[in-house]
This record gives structure tokens, C-alpha cells and sequence, in this order.
């Protein structure tokens, strides 16, 4: 295992810099150097939020920079591609063949998946904690129409339920790529073997890494077609983690509309229309489940995933304690010395080492964090924030960390455990 000698908070801060300094390309952060070398959604999201009380301008240029990939549909891409490295990730912008689609931006190349809308979050507070107001208004202003297309986007070609949820038609839109609940809903596709396996990341090295390529080829065939979607696509999934931010970005909109001139009404409505969702399709025994459209059922496996409408501050009381009850026992964090994990301890498919299957993260910590505020939870807010640095101190700004001894895992230098280490030290 390694770790590092203890190191004081003026200096995890210097470090945090160091990474995003190192990271950025113009306006835009990438994830990581050489691992991760464009703009992913999620990620400039976490950075922006990160950096929200400390750089608002930077924070701003680098939500900008990721609206300017927004597809005339209003999707919003989970990797805005950046030229110079086109097709060092896998799969790049040949496969995805934005540019011959007629709603992609022209100006960049992007993928045609998404990834959670953490988008509208990350304007409400970088606006909450500008200095400079006029500047911050403008950019809402300009941000807001293109936070309400996305919200539209979602609520339309992405109900695939009818339930008032959307739904995520890929892994990858998940942002927990690898996560045991996409499992069955992948066995359930035909054992496709991708053609050019030697093109295949090795960063996940499991068997379904031909199902995500396959499953990300028939989506681009159909055009990235909506009725498609609806009709034939064999992977369709209510994800609670990726519906509660939704619904909390949501609620983020209502909170910038008037800044923008317009109703707040709307956003409200459409935030009950998801919790309600949340609670008729997605409750069971005392926690959040993914739906997968595709059988019908509800996927057994519970993961940090399962805890994301914990976001919505109107969740009632009564499902908050029983969600704590769940995250706080030997489950997820009573067990684990650096919690969170990111898979329940007991299920069968938990894997200390393996990414989205055990691993604590530095945003799912975050985010729980946020939740735990909201809901006047202060120990537990106290308790991750405190688990959180722990790990960074230990292990740097690595992409995860093992739950049990919080060794680093995956890739080094990762922008969202530095820009998020920023804000809990602020
Ligand atoms: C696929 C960039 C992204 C994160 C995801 C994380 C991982 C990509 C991959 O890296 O996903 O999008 O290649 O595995 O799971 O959360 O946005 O950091």
C-alpha cells in the first residue's frame, strides 16, 4: 500500500492547484493526463463546483466551454472532444461521428451520449458565490437557455418509462461505468464480440467491454434517434443517482430563473414530477433502486447510486432516516475505514479494487455531503467530509480509493478529487 506523510492543508491546497493547473487546456479541465485527455460533462461540472468560491471565472469558462458541445436537441455530450488528442481515448470521435449528425455543434466534435445534469448545480453556485455579480449575471443569462433545453431534452426523449424519470441508454451515461447494476441489463444483450478488440480500453478489463461499444454502435447507426430509443434500443435504465441530480439541478433552476428574467414555476413542477417518480417507481425497502425498462424490474444491487435522491431537499424526513440508516450501517460506511463505497460491502459483485464496484470516490463523497446538509444531517456531513480528506491525504488526488485502506486507485492527477478537496478545505 502506499501512502504518504501527513500533509497539512495549505499544502493539500497547493497540490490541488497544481493538478487543475497542470490539467487545463484553454478553457476546459480534463479529467486526467494522458488517461482522460478531453472534456468530460460530469467532471467539468465537479470542477466548476469545486472552484465556485475560489476562481468564479474560471468556474464559468469552463461550464461554457462545455455548453459549447450542447446538441440542437438540447443533449448535452459526456466528452467534448479537444482536437489535438482526438483518438487517444477510445472510442473517439470516428466512432462517434458527431459531425455528420445535423444537431451536433459544428465547432467541436463531441460523443452522442450524456452524462448526469450536475450542469444547472454548478451555475446555481458558482452565481451563489461570485464576487463580481454583474458578470456572474451575464453568465447565467447566458447559460440558463441552454440549462432549460437540456432539462427538456431529459423530460422528453429520455422519459422512455413514462414515469416522469429518464432514463440512461448507455453505462457511460451513468458515470459509474463499470457498477455492478448494469450487470444483467448487459448480460441481457446478445454476446456480441467487437471487431477491432484491440482497440478496447484496458481500463476497465471485464468481459463487457464489447457490449458497451456494441451498445454505443447501434445508438450512433440509428442516427441517435429518439423513437429508436423508445422502440428498439435493448438498454434502457431509471438510475436514481443520475434522476436525484436531475432533480436537485432542477431545483437549481428554479433558484435561477428570476436572475435570468424568467418563471421559476416550471423547474418546481418538473422537480415533483421526478420526486414522484423516484418514490412510486424507483422506492423499495428502505432505499433506491434502478428500474431496468428492458425486463421490467427492479435491479437488486444497491450502490452509492441508490443514495442520490438524498439531493432533493424535499425529500420527506421519513425516507431520509431510513436512507441514512442504510448508508450509515455496515452496509456502506460502518464498515469501511474510508467510506464511501461504492458498492454495498455484502453484495456478491463488491470488489475493493475494481472502479465503480467498491471503490470510495471523491464526488459520490461530494455529493453525499451536499445531501447530508440539505437534511440537517451535520455529523454525517462532518463524517464524510472528514473521510474524504483523509484519503487525498493519504493517497493524493487519485482517481479512487480502496474503501478498507484507502490506498489510491486508477488514474493520478484527477481533477474532480482535486477541485472537490478545494471546497472542503474552503
Ligand atoms: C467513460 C472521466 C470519466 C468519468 C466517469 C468514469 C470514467 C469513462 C471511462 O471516466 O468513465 O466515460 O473511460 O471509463 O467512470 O465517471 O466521467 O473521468
Amino acid at each position: 500500500m502506499e501512502a504518504r506523510a501527513a500533509i497539512d492543508d495549505a499544502a493539500l491546497e497547493r497540490e490541488a492547484w497544481s493538478v487543475l493547473n497542470a490539467n487545463r487546456m484553454g478553457p476546459a479541465t480534463v479529467p486526467a493526463p494522458g488517461l482522460y485527455p478531453h472534456q468530460w460533462s460530469w467532471d467539468s461540472t465537479f470542477v466548476a463546483l469545486g472552484l465556485a468560491r475560489r476562481d468564479g471565472r474560471r468556474a464559468g469558462g469552463e461550464l461554457l466551454s462545455l455548453l459549447a458541445g450542447q446538441w440542437s436537441t438540447g443533449m448535452v455530450p459526456h466528452i467534448v472532444f479537444h482536437p489535438i488528442h482526438a483518438e487517444v481515448y477510445f472510442p473517439g470521435p470516428s466512432v462517434w461521428r458527431s459531425a455528420e449528425h445535423p444537431a451536433s455543434p459544428r465547432r467541436v466534435a463531441t460523443s452522442g451520449l450524456t452524462q448526469p445534469p450536475m450542469h444547472a448545480l454548478a451555475v446555481w453556485q458558482v452565481w451563489r458565490h461570485a464576487t463580481d455579480r454583474d458578470e456572474a449575471a451575464a453568465l447565467v443569462r447566458r447559460l440558463y437557455p441552454m440549462l432549460v433545453a437540456q432539462h427538456e431534452y431529459l423530460a422528453t426523449t429520455r422519459d422512455l418509462g413514462g414515469g416522469g424519470l429518464a432514463a440512461i441508454v448507455h453505462p457511460w451515461e451513468s458515470g459509474m461505468d463499470d457498477s455492478p447494476v448494469w450487470d444483467d441489463p448487459l448480460e441481457a444483450l446478445p454476446g456480441i464480440r467487437y471487431a477491432r478488440r484491440e482497440e478496447l480500453p484496458d481500463r476497465h478489463p471485464d468481459s463487457h467491454q464489447d457490449r458497451y461499444v456494441w451498445l454505443a454502435l447501434r445508438y450512433r447507426d440509428s442516427g441517435y434517434d429518439g423513437s429508436y430509443l423508445r422502440q428498439e434500443h435493448p438498454f434502457a435504465v431509471e438510475e436514481p443517482m443520475f434522476n436525484g441530480i436531475w432533480l436537485a439541478s432542477c431545483e437549481a433552476l428554479a433558484e435561477l430563473a428570476p436572475v435570468a428574467g424568467a418563471d421559476p414555476g416550471p423547474h418546481l413542477e418538473a422537480a415533483e414530477r421526478i420526486r414522484a417518480g423516484l418514490l412510486e417507481r424507483l422506492w423499495t425497502g428502505g432505499v433506491f433502486h434502478a428500474r431496468d425498462l428492458r425486463s421490467g424490474r427492479l435491479i437488486p444491487v444497491c450502490t452509492v447510486g441508490c443514495f442520490g435522491p438524498m439531493l432533493d431537499p424535499r425529500l420527506p424526513g421519513d425516507r431520509v432516516a431510513e436512507l441514512v440508516g442504510v448508508l450509515e450501517s455496515a452496509r456502506f460506511m460502518g464498515a469501511a475505514g474510508y467510506p464511501v463505497p461504492s458498492c454495498e460491502i455484502r453484495a456478491p459483485q463488491f470488489d475493493r479494487s475494481r472502479y465503480w464496484r467498491g471503490p470510495s470516490w471523491v464526488n459520490a463523497n461530494w455529493l453525499l455531503r451536499q445531501a447530508a446538509i440539505l437534511h440537517g444531517r451535520v455529523e454525517l456531513a462532518r463524517q464524510l467530509t472528514a473521510a474524504t480528506l483523509r484519503m487525498v491525504r493519504q493517497s493524493g488526488f487519485r482517481e479512487c480509493f480502496d474503501p478498507f485502506d484507502g490506498s489510491g486507485r486508477g488514474g493520478r492527477d484527477f481533477s474532480w478529487s482535486a477541485a472537490l478537496t478545494l471546497d472542503l478545505l474552503a
